[in-house]
């Protein structure tokens, strides 16, 4: 396990992929990591992964670079990683803006992906073309993409892509179970703030069941095995009726 490690500024040239970290068949588990200003000429601006089923909890992403594609994650080679209250904004790449998968099962739990594009193509957040994933409890809001409709999520049809989202705010909207498309009212984007004010559509709307175990040990207490108790800002998961979507839960001391 690897806990509080920043990967910033790294860059891999053509045809190498994963411009900050390249993961190997690996169940490697990321806590509290930061990937900043990474860069790749070709795939996967901060991280690559090639098989395996590696963990990210409680890391941000933002202001990588992937080239041709995906601005953070790139996911191949039947890869199963898992994502939990990640933060990734401000991700770019030529198509998959934060994230790409061509082969592969990814699950994003409680995560927030804005501000993200892809600036010569598609998928502003996210780009699937031959994989699967899996959204719960997430915020996909405000990624732009150069190739209209496909701002936020792109499912490549021929090839089967096929994102599922449930219990999620989408823009522009998701079929799904529990999904909203609302403004999610984040406290200041600009300064890469993306809490939610008390007001947020977001609040109490994920779904308790769909939070895992506490594997990354977020609460440093040496219990593994009990239900997530921590959001991205290391507060309580749930505070109120149920989780909130996206990597912060509201408090009443936020805002
Ligand atoms: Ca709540
Ligand atoms: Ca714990």
């Amino acid at each position: 396990m690897l806990r509080g490690f920043h990967i910033t500024k790294g860059f891999v040239d053509f045809p190498d992929s994963g411009g900050g970290l390249y993961v190997e068949d690996s169940d490697a588990t990321f806590v509290q990591c930061v990937f900043a200003g990474n860069r790749s000429a070709v795939m996967g601006g901060a991280v690559a992964i090639w098989g395996g089923s590696p963990s990210f909890v409680n890391c941000r992403f933002y202001g990588n670079d992937g080239g041709w594609a995906a601005g953070a994650i790139y996911i191949r080679k039947s890869a199963t990683p898992t994502f939990v209250n990640c933060l990734l904004y401000s991700n770019q790449a030529w198509e998959g803006g934060a994230v790409a998968i061509t082969t592969g099962a990814a699950t994003f739990v409680n995560c927030t992906l804005s501000e993200n594009a892809a600036t010569a193509g598609k998928g502003g957040a996210f780009l699937d073309s031959r994989g699967e994933a899996a959204l719960r409890n997430c915020i996909i809001w405000g990624n732009t993409a150069n190739t209209n409709g496909t701002d936020e999520i792109f499912n490549l049809p021929a090839a089967q892509g096929s994102t599922a989202v449930t219990h999620s705010n989408v823009k522009g909207g998701w079929p799904g179970e529990g999904n909203l498309y609302s403004d999610p009212l984040f406290v200041d984007p600009a300064t890469g703030d993306y809490r939610i004010r008390q007001t947020s559509p977001c609040k109490d709307k994920g779904q308790n069941a769909s939070l895992p175990t506490d594997v990354a040990d977020t609460s440093l207490d040496g219990n593994t095995t009990e239900t997530l108790p921590k959001d991205l800002g290391l507060n309580a998961r749930i505070h109120g009726d149920s989780v909130d979507m996206g990597a912060y839960e509201w408090h009443p001391e936020d805002n």
